[in-house]
């Protein structure tokens, strides 16, 4: 057993809060038929087992009979704060239905279910990890779990172990997938179910159903910290603009959920700078303006909040990166291309695109240039969080300046920092929010199991109120889905939810950001509290209640 520090241990003790009716035995209460998002034909021709299920919520009942059932847990994708108080609450609820349940972990994601790789949980196991950060127990993986070869491989570990159900914990891809796996199982009657559960630390994996992902409130309250204290090193030197990029791959929620902890003097959306058509140059014409302004009240210093996909959301770039994809798939098999070197592949990429896509490509520095032409992970993903654009928008805005300077403009001094927080966040602690909220998605998927339920999403909603009024339950995976071009074809996947401008958080951001912008008006929010007042230590994250108010 690793040592641990007095923090750890005194965590370790903590007893995540479950929904009422979870608290003992529940019966499943029905809904209506569901539907797709979109493209209802087609999923359904697709899902023929798995479509159209209703939306399930538990309620206590006064007695459930005991469940024989042994399950298997698979990481999947990045880290997200959370994940081993699902395994625990999982476990919990397994060993509850029977205590000669067992409970096996896939090791090192999907990849360790189609090469036989995994390990029983034990008591010992698990109270090590209770609460914990990371996904360190069993590791994660981003293997790709799409192929029949890949199914069949499962099923023979699966009936080895005499496993009936599969719960995946991951993101809209890796739960598109479980939807696929559960389909594929119930299509050949296996006798094996597949839960899904919704973990990303990008809080993209949200709709009508899930409330939010698990690992988002956790990582925003740490790079909010930071942050936080960046700003008041930079309000205390009074010398420099912090440039910092947050993850989110695609989605800006992390940047602007940051944004409202810290009141940032900037703060990019690119979900709206997409909607506006901003060019790079409108970007950093608008960074440098207020780099500008504030010089000319005195403040050289300022911090800006950057999400990492903001690049792919310049519609030219958008462009670019969509033809990119489909030429670096090859249509014969949908699979990526093989080159031999790197610059075979750059040279091919360059040899292949339209000669308007060519040029914003070669318009963009040459570091930037190589990454989008270089490999996308196995979801076909640019890999956004390689590419610097905190230092390529830092290096833009000097330039920007330099040449309003030249025309006489006052624009005081320019001193750049840059930062990017991502894994900085992905395995913290989880808040008392994710260790109640994992712990009970973990335990509901195992009520799910116990009903016999397959391509299904554990789901826990009403999250804003006290943790023993939240609602459990789970929703069919194929409700949230539509079709969409990936890799050169149309795929079903789950439908990733974007920062809507519409939103009661953007709007709330949008009607305060001139003022933080002009003013210095930073909040310092301090490290994560387990211990203290209730509304210290059990705030969910600024979007989620604004979404709920
Ligand atoms: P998931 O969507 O798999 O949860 O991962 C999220 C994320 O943290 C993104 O924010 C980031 O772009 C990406 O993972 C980084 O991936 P990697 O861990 O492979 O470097």
């Amino acid at each position: 057993m690793a040592e641990k520090s007095n923090l750890q241990i005194a965590r370790a003790a903590y007893q995540p809060k479950l929904p009422k009716a979870l608290q003992g035995p529940v019966k499943a209460v029905e809904g209506a038929a569901t539907q797709s998002v979109g493209n209802q034909a087609e999923i359904k021709a697709l899902f023929p087992n798995t479509y159209g299920m209703p939306v399930v919520t538990f309620e206590s009942a006064e007695s459930a009979a005991a469940t024989e059932i042994n399950v298997g847990i698979i990481l999947s994708g990045g880290q997200a704060p959370g994940g081993h108080n699902v395994i625990s609450g999982l476990y919990d609820g397994v060993k509850s239905l029977n205590p000669a349940n067992k409970l096996y972990g896939f090791l090192m994601g999907p990849g360790g279910l189609v090469d036989h790789k995994y390990i029983e949980f034990t008591d010992e196991l698990i109270d090590d990890y209770r609460n914990t950060g990371g996904f360190d127990i069993i590791g994660s993986g981003r293997t790709k779990l799409e192929k029949e070869a890949q199914f069949e491989s499962g099923i023979e570990i699966l009936r080895e172990l005499g496993i009936k159900a599969l719960v995946i914990i991951g993101g809209d891809d890796s739960n598109t997938n479980a939807c696929v796996l559960a389909e594929y199982y119930a299509a050949k009657n296996y006798g094996v179910q597949v839960i899904g559960c919704p973990k990303t630390i990008d809080g993209d994996l949200k709709n009508e159903q899930i409330e939010t992902s698990f690992g988002f409130d956790t990582a925003c309250k740490t790079y909010s910290e930071l942050i936080g204290n960046i700003q008041r090193d930079c309000n205390s030197a009074r010398k420099y603009w912090h440039f910092i990029k947050l993850m989110g791959r695609s989605a800006s929620h992390i940047a602007l959920e940051c944004a409202l902890e810290t009141q940032p003097n900037i703060c990019l959306i690119s979900e709206e700078i997409e909607e506006k058509a901003m060019s790079l140059d409108d970007v950093v014409t608008y960074i440098a303006k207020i780099v500008a302004d504030r010089a000319a009240s005195g403040n050289n210093f300022g911090t800006v909040l950057i999400p990492e996909g903001l690049i792919e959301f310049i519609p030219a770039i958008k462009k670019l990166i969509k033809e990119l994809n489909e030429v670096l798939t090859d249509p014969a098999t949908g699979e990526s291309r093989e080159f031999a070197s790197k610059d075979e592949q750059v040279a091919f990429v360059k040899g292949n695109i339209a000669p308007e896509n060519l040029a914003v490509l070669e318009s963009l520095p040459k570091d930037v240039e190589r990454q989008l032409c270089l490999d996308r992970d196995p979801h076909g993903n640019v890999q956004v969080s390689l590419i610097e654009t905190e230092k390529l928008l830092s290096a833009m805005v000097a330039t920007k300046l330099a040449a309003w300077k030249a025309e006489g403009k006052y624009c005081g001094k320019f001193s750049a920092q840059h930062h990017f927080f991502g894994y900085e966040g992905r395995c913290a602690a989880p808040s008392n929010y994710d260790a109640d909220y994992c712990y009970s998605l973990g335990f509901n998927a195992s009520r799910l199991i116990a009903n016999g339920k397959t391509g299904y999403m554990s789901v826990i909603k009403n999250t804003t109120a006290p943790a023993a009024e939240w609602i459990a339950g789970g929703v069919p995976i194929t409700m949230m889905m539509n079709m969409e071009r990936r890799n050169g074809a149309m795929k079903p996947v789950i439908r990733k939810a974007l920062v809507e401008l519409e939103g009661e958080p953007f709007k709330f951001f949008a009607s305060k950001r001139e003022e933080w912008a002009n003013t210095t008006s930073y909040i310092y929010p301090g490290p994560i509290q387990y211990w203290g007042p209730s509304e210290v230590c059990d705030q969910t994250t600024k979007t989620l209640a604004l979404e709920h108010k």
